[in-house]
């Protein structure tokens, strides 16, 4: 179906375009290790950009360079990750023992150990902030969608399955989010690149 991609190894399937004018530009998967012992699979997700704003903010810079040249170009990716590019990522929860205290916690070590690398005056209040948006009572039983999208001025809005629970504004946190799925270290190294590679076809016109 050319209307959705798959992510081959948990079968979630992404549509291929997010309200309207985002673009799926990659598919992993996000894996923890638990006591050493095993890999679990989390979740899958997908990376969409807004295509108009890619060409907007990203053109002038590489716009002249071939996929070719750009795949595999990290300051592409760091460009994504800064620029005011309307952005989701959508994780599909493939684990189906989620509790809400091990999103908690790995919020904390994930998001967090990124907040701390890219600084910001307030990193304790945000993650605060950010993590008691984390209600006991939400249920994220396997299936569930959360997207987490970075609107206008980088304003992170977050649904889980459609239903808005947060907003906030933070040009860091934004940042360290997608950190974890285009950055240095990301969950898949396999969707970093196809992000990259995708986002330099959206700049060839
Ligand atoms: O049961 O404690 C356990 C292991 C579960 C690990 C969960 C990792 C959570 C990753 C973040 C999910 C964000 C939606
Ligand atoms: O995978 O380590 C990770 C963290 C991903 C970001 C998780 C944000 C989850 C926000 C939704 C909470 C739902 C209760
Ligand atoms: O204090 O404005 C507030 C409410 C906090 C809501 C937080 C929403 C966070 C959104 C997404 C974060 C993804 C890592």
């Amino acid at each position: 179906n050319s209307a959705s991609l798959v992510e081959p190894k948990s079968g979630a399937s992404f549509p291929s375009v997010l309200a309207d004018s985002k673009k799926l530009v990659g598919v992993g998967l996000r894996k923890k290790s638990v006591f050493g012992l095993k890999n679990i699979d989390v979740y899958a997700f997908g990376v969409y950009a807004d295509a108009d704003d890619v060409k907007k903010f990203l053109s002038e810079k590489y716009g002249d360079q071939s996929v070719e040249e750009l795949k595999g170009n990290n300051e592409l990716s760091e460009d994504l990750m800064e620029a005011d590019i309307r952005m989701t990522v959508r994780l599909q929860i493939v684990y189906s023992k989620l509790s809400i205290r091990s999103v908690r916690s790995a919020f904390e070590d994930s998001v967090g150990s990124r907040l701390q690398k890219f600084g910001g005056s307030d990193n304790k209040g945000l993650l605060q902030r950010f993590a008691s948006q984390f209600k006991d009572e939400y249920k994220i039983p396997r299936g569930s969608l959360i997207d987490l999208s970075r609107e206008r001025g980088h304003v992170l809005c977050t649904t889980i399955d459609g239903k808005e629970v947060g907003s906030i504004q933070s040009k860091v946190l934004c940042r360290s989010l997608f950190d974890l799925y285009i950055g240095e270290s990301p969950f898949d190294r396999q969707a970093k690149e196809d992000v990259q590679f995708n986002v330099a076809s959206l700049l060839q016109k």
